[in-house]
Protein backbone atom coordinates (compact mmCIF):
# COMPACT_ATOMS: atom_id res chain seq x y z
CA UNK A 1 0.00 0.00 0.00
CA UNK A 2 1.19 3.34 -0.86
CA UNK A 3 0.32 5.49 1.97
CA UNK A 4 0.90 9.74 1.51
CA UNK A 5 3.82 10.96 2.38
CA UNK A 6 3.62 14.72 2.79
CA UNK A 7 6.35 15.12 5.80
CA UNK A 8 4.54 16.04 8.65
CA UNK A 9 5.80 19.38 8.79
CA UNK A 10 3.56 20.17 5.47
CA UNK A 11 0.64 18.59 7.10
CA UNK A 12 -1.91 21.51 8.24
CA UNK A 13 -4.78 21.76 10.35
CA UNK A 14 -7.32 20.59 7.74
CA UNK A 15 -10.73 21.86 9.31
CA UNK A 16 -8.74 25.54 9.62
CA UNK A 17 -7.98 25.21 6.12
CA UNK A 18 -11.51 24.18 4.82
CA UNK A 19 -12.73 27.24 6.88
CA UNK A 20 -10.40 29.64 5.16
CA UNK A 21 -11.35 28.16 1.82
CA UNK A 22 -14.86 29.03 2.21
CA UNK A 23 -14.31 32.46 3.67
CA UNK A 24 -11.89 33.49 0.87
CA UNK A 25 -14.21 31.99 -1.81
CA UNK A 26 -17.11 33.95 0.08
CA UNK A 27 -15.28 37.30 0.18
CA UNK A 28 -13.62 36.66 -4.03
CA UNK A 29 -17.57 35.83 -5.03
CA UNK A 30 -19.15 38.52 -2.94
CA UNK A 31 -16.32 41.21 -4.39
CA UNK A 32 -16.80 40.56 -8.21
CA UNK A 33 -20.50 39.46 -8.09
CA UNK A 34 -19.54 35.99 -8.89
CA UNK A 35 -20.87 32.75 -9.14
CA UNK A 36 -20.49 29.18 -7.78
CA UNK A 37 -20.12 29.30 -4.29
CA UNK A 38 -22.78 26.61 -3.65
CA UNK A 39 -19.69 24.30 -5.65
CA UNK A 40 -17.04 25.69 -4.07
CA UNK A 41 -18.51 24.92 -0.48
CA UNK A 42 -19.51 21.29 -1.80
CA UNK A 43 -15.75 20.31 -2.06
CA UNK A 44 -14.08 22.15 0.12
CA UNK A 45 -13.34 19.88 2.56
CA UNK A 46 -12.29 17.63 -0.12
CA UNK A 47 -9.68 20.12 -1.02
CA UNK A 48 -8.65 20.78 2.13
CA UNK A 49 -7.64 17.11 3.06
CA UNK A 50 -5.88 16.56 -0.18
CA UNK A 51 -3.85 19.75 0.33
CA UNK A 52 -3.46 19.87 3.86
CA UNK A 53 -2.89 16.27 4.14
CA UNK A 54 -2.45 14.00 1.30
CA UNK A 55 -0.87 15.37 -1.81
CA UNK A 56 3.13 15.13 -2.58
CA UNK A 57 3.22 18.71 -3.41
CA UNK A 58 5.65 21.57 -2.54
CA UNK A 59 4.36 24.85 -2.90
CA UNK A 60 7.75 26.60 -3.55
CA UNK A 61 8.39 23.81 -6.79
CA UNK A 62 5.07 23.49 -8.08
CA UNK A 63 6.47 22.08 -11.45
CA UNK A 64 8.89 19.39 -9.26
CA UNK A 65 9.01 16.66 -11.86
CA UNK A 66 7.43 13.76 -9.36
CA UNK A 67 4.92 16.01 -7.51
CA UNK A 68 1.31 14.35 -7.23
CA UNK A 69 -0.79 15.46 -10.51
CA UNK A 70 -3.99 16.94 -9.61
CA UNK A 71 -6.79 18.26 -11.80
CA UNK A 72 -10.29 19.58 -10.77
CA UNK A 73 -12.09 19.37 -13.98
CA UNK A 74 -15.21 21.14 -11.98
CA UNK A 75 -13.23 23.95 -12.86
CA UNK A 76 -16.12 26.34 -12.58
CA UNK A 77 -15.29 26.24 -8.73
CA UNK A 78 -12.13 27.85 -9.65
CA UNK A 79 -12.21 30.08 -6.40
CA UNK A 80 -11.81 26.84 -4.46
CA UNK A 81 -8.30 25.85 -6.09
CA UNK A 82 -7.27 29.55 -5.82
CA UNK A 83 -7.95 29.88 -2.22
CA UNK A 84 -7.15 26.70 -1.75
CA UNK A 85 -3.56 27.04 -3.46
CA UNK A 86 -3.13 30.65 -1.89
CA UNK A 87 -3.77 29.20 1.57
CA UNK A 88 -1.07 26.42 1.10
CA UNK A 89 1.63 28.81 -0.01
CA UNK A 90 1.32 28.62 -3.79
CA UNK A 91 1.31 31.85 -4.43
CA UNK A 92 0.42 35.29 -2.32
CA UNK A 93 -2.80 35.28 -0.82
CA UNK A 94 -3.11 38.85 -1.92
CA UNK A 95 -3.89 37.68 -5.34
CA UNK A 96 -7.38 36.61 -4.47
CA UNK A 97 -8.07 39.96 -4.38
CA UNK A 98 -8.21 40.35 -8.16
CA UNK A 99 -9.87 37.32 -8.83
CA UNK A 100 -12.04 37.77 -12.38
CA UNK A 101 -10.42 40.85 -12.57
CA UNK A 102 -10.02 42.16 -16.25
CA UNK A 103 -6.43 40.99 -17.39
CA UNK A 104 -6.13 39.00 -14.59
CA UNK A 105 -4.34 36.18 -13.75
CA UNK A 106 -7.19 34.25 -11.89
CA UNK A 107 -9.47 33.99 -14.25
CA UNK A 108 -13.23 32.78 -13.61
CA UNK A 109 -12.68 29.34 -14.49
CA UNK A 110 -9.11 27.40 -13.58
CA UNK A 111 -6.42 28.40 -15.55
CA UNK A 112 -3.58 26.66 -16.19
CA UNK A 113 -0.88 29.86 -16.12
CA UNK A 114 -1.81 29.90 -11.78
CA UNK A 115 0.77 27.97 -9.85
CA UNK A 116 0.05 24.61 -8.95
CA UNK A 117 -3.21 24.37 -11.31
CA UNK A 118 -2.12 21.36 -14.17
CA UNK A 119 -4.79 21.67 -16.38
CA UNK A 120 -7.37 24.82 -17.53
CA UNK A 121 -10.59 23.59 -17.08
CA UNK A 122 -14.02 24.52 -17.46
CA UNK A 123 -15.40 22.83 -20.25
CA UNK A 124 -16.44 20.20 -18.41
CA UNK A 125 -15.99 16.37 -18.98
CA UNK A 126 -12.51 16.46 -20.18
CA UNK A 127 -10.09 16.20 -16.98
CA UNK A 128 -10.44 12.77 -16.29
CA UNK A 129 -9.14 11.93 -19.92
CA UNK A 130 -6.56 14.24 -19.33
CA UNK A 131 -5.67 12.49 -16.00
CA UNK A 132 -5.56 9.49 -17.43
CA UNK A 133 -3.21 10.39 -19.42
CA UNK A 134 -0.97 11.57 -16.76
CA UNK A 135 -1.68 8.61 -14.84
CA UNK A 136 -0.33 6.31 -17.81
CA UNK A 137 2.60 8.70 -18.45
CA UNK A 138 3.85 7.78 -14.90
CA UNK A 139 3.14 4.23 -15.21
CA UNK A 140 5.52 4.34 -18.53
CA UNK A 141 8.21 6.69 -16.85
CA UNK A 142 7.74 4.26 -13.46
CA UNK A 143 7.43 7.12 -11.62
CA UNK A 144 5.97 6.93 -8.30
CA UNK A 145 3.63 9.82 -8.73
CA UNK A 146 -0.41 9.94 -8.32
CA UNK A 147 -2.78 11.62 -10.15
CA UNK A 148 -5.77 13.25 -8.83
CA UNK A 149 -9.02 14.13 -10.61
CA UNK A 150 -11.71 16.12 -8.84
CA UNK A 151 -14.96 15.61 -10.97
CA UNK A 152 -18.90 17.13 -10.30
CA UNK A 153 -21.56 14.72 -10.75
CA UNK A 154 -23.37 16.40 -13.39
CA UNK A 155 -19.89 16.62 -15.32
CA UNK A 156 -20.15 12.61 -15.18
CA UNK A 157 -22.99 13.31 -17.73
CA UNK A 158 -20.20 13.70 -20.33
CA UNK A 159 -19.53 10.80 -22.27
CA UNK A 160 -15.93 11.71 -22.47
CA UNK A 161 -16.14 10.61 -18.47
CA UNK A 162 -16.85 6.92 -19.45
CA UNK A 163 -14.54 6.58 -22.34
CA UNK A 164 -11.81 7.74 -19.83
CA UNK A 165 -13.10 5.46 -17.24
CA UNK A 166 -12.91 2.72 -19.41
CA UNK A 167 -9.36 2.98 -20.36
CA UNK A 168 -8.57 3.26 -16.97
CA UNK A 169 -9.80 0.31 -15.57
CA UNK A 170 -8.74 -1.71 -18.73
CA UNK A 171 -5.10 -0.54 -18.19
CA UNK A 172 -5.39 -0.95 -14.38
CA UNK A 173 -3.80 2.48 -13.62
CA UNK A 174 -4.14 2.27 -10.08
CA UNK A 175 -2.17 5.31 -9.57
CA UNK A 176 -4.68 6.91 -10.32
CA UNK A 177 -7.43 8.12 -8.27
CA UNK A 178 -11.05 10.19 -8.68
CA UNK A 179 -12.88 12.10 -6.12
CA UNK A 180 -16.45 13.04 -7.23
CA UNK A 181 -18.22 15.40 -5.46
CA UNK A 182 -21.44 14.02 -5.16
CA UNK A 183 -23.72 16.90 -4.65
CA UNK A 184 -26.68 15.88 -5.89
CA UNK A 185 -27.05 18.70 -7.93
CA UNK A 186 -26.84 20.02 -11.13
CA UNK A 187 -27.03 23.84 -11.96
CA UNK A 188 -30.60 24.92 -11.31
CA UNK A 189 -31.75 20.53 -11.20
CA UNK A 190 -31.71 17.86 -9.34
CA UNK A 191 -29.07 15.21 -10.72
CA UNK A 192 -31.91 11.94 -10.37
CA UNK A 193 -34.51 14.15 -12.07
CA UNK A 194 -32.21 15.47 -14.90
CA UNK A 195 -29.81 12.04 -15.51
CA UNK A 196 -29.84 9.51 -12.76
CA UNK A 197 -26.24 8.21 -11.72
CA UNK A 198 -27.51 5.65 -10.00
CA UNK A 199 -26.54 2.76 -9.06
CA UNK A 200 -23.48 4.54 -9.66
CA UNK A 201 -20.73 2.88 -7.71
CA UNK A 202 -21.67 0.09 -9.74
CA UNK A 203 -21.53 1.78 -12.84
CA UNK A 204 -18.10 2.44 -12.09
CA UNK A 205 -17.00 -1.08 -10.84
CA UNK A 206 -18.33 -2.55 -14.09
CA UNK A 207 -15.64 -0.46 -15.97
CA UNK A 208 -12.67 -2.12 -13.82
CA UNK A 209 -12.94 0.54 -10.68
CA UNK A 210 -12.30 0.05 -7.01
CA UNK A 211 -14.70 2.14 -5.27
CA UNK A 212 -15.29 3.74 -1.90
CA UNK A 213 -18.25 5.89 -0.74
CA UNK A 214 -17.15 8.68 1.94
CA UNK A 215 -18.69 11.33 3.53
CA UNK A 216 -17.17 14.03 1.50
CA UNK A 217 -17.18 16.45 4.31
CA UNK A 218 -15.70 14.05 6.77
CA UNK A 219 -12.18 14.81 7.28
CA UNK A 220 -10.87 11.96 9.07
CA UNK A 221 -12.83 9.31 6.65
CA UNK A 222 -11.25 11.54 3.89
CA UNK A 223 -7.82 11.34 5.41
CA UNK A 224 -8.27 7.80 6.30
CA UNK A 225 -9.20 6.71 2.47
CA UNK A 226 -6.50 8.95 0.97
CA UNK A 227 -3.79 7.78 2.94
CA UNK A 228 -4.20 4.06 2.02
CA UNK A 229 -4.00 4.61 -1.98
CA UNK A 230 -4.34 2.56 -3.51
CA UNK A 231 -8.18 1.60 -2.58
CA UNK A 232 -7.47 -1.94 -4.79
CA UNK A 233 -4.01 -2.99 -6.38
CA UNK A 234 -4.54 -2.76 -9.83
CA UNK A 235 -7.32 -1.07 -10.46
CA UNK A 236 -8.15 2.85 -10.32
CA UNK A 237 -9.71 3.87 -7.40
CA UNK A 238 -12.82 6.29 -7.41
CA UNK A 239 -14.50 7.76 -4.24
CA UNK A 240 -17.90 9.16 -4.34
CA UNK A 241 -17.93 11.64 -2.04
CA UNK A 242 -20.95 12.44 -0.87
CA UNK A 243 -21.65 16.07 0.26
CA UNK A 244 -24.23 18.94 0.11
CA UNK A 245 -23.25 21.65 -2.07
CA UNK A 246 -22.86 25.20 -0.39
CA UNK A 247 -21.98 23.08 2.81
CA UNK A 248 -21.29 25.26 6.04
CA UNK A 249 -23.82 28.57 5.45
CA UNK A 250 -27.04 26.81 6.29
CA UNK A 251 -28.91 29.17 3.84
CA UNK A 252 -26.97 28.01 1.71
CA UNK A 253 -26.98 24.32 1.85
CA UNK A 254 -28.48 22.14 -0.81
CA UNK A 255 -30.74 25.10 -2.37
CA UNK A 256 -29.76 25.47 -6.18
CA UNK A 257 -30.30 28.71 -6.62
CA UNK A 258 -26.37 29.11 -5.29
CA UNK A 259 -25.13 27.66 -7.98
CA UNK A 260 -25.08 31.43 -9.78
CA UNK A 261 -26.03 33.66 -7.11
CA UNK A 262 -23.54 35.92 -5.54
CA UNK A 263 -24.22 36.86 -1.68
CA UNK A 264 -24.70 40.55 -0.76
CA UNK A 265 -23.51 42.74 2.02
CA UNK A 266 -25.56 41.39 4.28
CA UNK A 267 -25.22 37.56 3.28
CA UNK A 268 -21.80 37.94 3.13
CA UNK A 269 -21.75 39.40 7.18
CA UNK A 270 -23.89 36.47 8.29
CA UNK A 271 -22.18 33.69 6.10
CA UNK A 272 -18.86 34.64 7.79
CA UNK A 273 -20.21 34.63 10.92
CA UNK A 274 -21.40 31.37 10.96
CA UNK A 275 -18.38 29.97 9.39
CA UNK A 276 -16.69 31.85 12.26
CA UNK A 277 -19.02 30.29 14.83
CA UNK A 278 -18.65 26.66 13.51
CA UNK A 279 -15.20 26.69 15.37
C1 LIG B 1 -19.27 21.10 -21.43
C2 LIG B 1 -19.97 22.07 -20.52
N1 LIG B 1 -21.31 22.22 -20.64
C3 LIG B 1 -21.96 23.10 -19.83
C4 LIG B 1 -21.29 23.85 -18.93
C5 LIG B 1 -22.01 24.87 -18.08
N2 LIG B 1 -22.07 24.45 -16.68
C6 LIG B 1 -21.30 25.02 -15.74
S1 LIG B 1 -21.48 24.28 -14.25
C7 LIG B 1 -22.63 23.19 -14.87
C8 LIG B 1 -23.27 22.10 -14.07
C9 LIG B 1 -22.92 22.10 -12.66
O1 LIG B 1 -23.35 20.93 -12.02
P1 LIG B 1 -22.31 19.84 -11.60
O2 LIG B 1 -21.54 19.42 -12.78
O3 LIG B 1 -23.00 18.77 -10.86
O4 LIG B 1 -21.34 20.66 -10.66
P2 LIG B 1 -21.53 21.25 -9.19
O5 LIG B 1 -21.38 22.72 -9.36
O6 LIG B 1 -22.91 20.88 -8.69
O7 LIG B 1 -20.48 20.64 -8.37
C10 LIG B 1 -22.86 23.42 -16.21
C11 LIG B 1 -23.81 22.65 -17.04
C12 LIG B 1 -19.88 23.66 -18.83
N3 LIG B 1 -19.14 24.35 -17.94
N4 LIG B 1 -19.25 22.77 -19.62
Amino acid sequence: MNSCASPSDNRVDTADLARRIRKDVLRMVHRTRASHVGSCFSMADMMAVLYGRCLRIDPLHPDAADRDRVVVSKGHAAAAVYATLANRGFFPLEWLDHYTENGGLLAGHASHNVPGIELSTGSLGHGLSVGTGMALAARVQQSERRTFVVLSDGECDEGSIWEAALFAGHHGLDNLTVLVDYNKIQSFGRVADILRLEPFADKWRSFGWAVREVDGHDHAALAETLESLPLSAGQPGVLLCHTVKGKGVSFMEDQMVWHYKSPNDEQLAQALRELENAR
